[in-house]
């Protein structure tokens, strides 16, 4: 059976992303020493920002840029820090990438900054949760927002992952940031929603939310999911980050079979290539 994604427009600034025919790519531009695979790789602007070309060139459709880890354990950075290390990608990208750019950031001085070297996304990990100002910052700015779910902090979220009802808590969870953040007067068409995958989840948690991704529907956004080289696949295959990719493809190929409109990965190439047999099969290639 074939399930047909709804079509979304998301308007940013003068471009406008179609998501829903083919599964777009958010190609993930770590600017940290710490990350989990990618860590301290890019911490340079300059091979930050060709890094960033290279994945637009191989077929990303928006680039995120990050300055601070959130993998499990990892040290919070100073708002300072976390400007220095992204606002110079950010602006290069921008600049010269020809595809938006996003700000994984929960920090409204962070995004306030990104936006204003060029950025046209926020992504939350905290969904609004973490700094009251962050809405206000999306929405005067009328940028996007990706709310995500995560289950406690990521210092701790991964010591007892626990769910009395998996989709219907990230739901309800997920609601009440899309609440938040229109309350802060962010346009709701201008939201994206996400699981958070590997946030406060156990590999049974991640596996059920990729399987039952079409139940987010429910509450009429575009979804965007991240399983990139995340640790339920090297569970599954004892392999380590940087040998993820194949894993990776299938979660995304699963994914974009049942309702995700766009992938956040660090293999672009590999990915691309594989969703665009994935999507002529289920008959929306463009
Ligand atoms: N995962 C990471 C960071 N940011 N943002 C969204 N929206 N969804 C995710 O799943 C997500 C994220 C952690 O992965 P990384 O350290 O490789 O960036």
């Amino acid at each position: 059976m074939t399930m047909h994604r709804r079509c979304f427009s998301l308007r940013l600034g003068a471009r406008v992303l179609e998501l829903g025919k083919r599964t777009a790519i958010m190609g993930i531009v770590n600017v940290t020493p710490d990350s989990f695979s990618d860590g301290g790789a890019f911490l340079d602007p300059a091979a930050a920002i060709e890094h960033g070309l290279r994945l637009a060139a191989a077929g990303a459709d928006i680039l995120d840029v990050g300055g601070e880890s959130t993998r499990p354990g990892a040290e919070p950075v100073s708002e300072q820090e976390e400007i220095r290390r992204v606002e110079p990608v950010v602006r290069g990208l921008a600049a010269g990438a020809g595809v938006p750019v996003s700000i994984d950031t929960s920090k409204a001085a962070v995004a306030a900054a990104a936006i204003k070297a060029g950025a046209s996304i926020v992504n939350d990990v905290s969904a609004l949760r973490l700094d009251p100002q962050l809405g206000e910052v999306v929405a005067r700015a009328g940028a996007a927002l990706v709310i995500m779910h995560m289950q406690g902090q990521p210092r701790t979220m991964q010591q007892a992952p626990h769910y009395d009802d998996l989709l219907g808590e990230v739901i309800a969870e997920l609601a009440a940031g899309i609440g938040r953040a229109t309350a802060a007067g962010v346009d709701p068409e201008r939201i994206v929603i996400d699981p958070g995958i590997g946030f406060g989840k156990t590999l049974e948690h991640n596996l059920a939310l990729l399987e039952r991704l079409g139940e987010l529907e429910v509450l009429g956004r575009a979804i965007l999911v991240g399983p990139s080289r995340k640790a339920f696949i090297g569970r599954l295959l004892d392999l380590p980050a940087a040998e993820r990719v194949e894993g990776t493809i299938a979660a995304c190929c699963c994914a974009a079979d049942r309702g995700a409109h766009v992938v956040r990965v660090h293999d672009v190439g590999p990915v691309r290539r594989a969703l665009r047999v994935a999507d002529a099969i289920r008959g929306r290639a463009a």
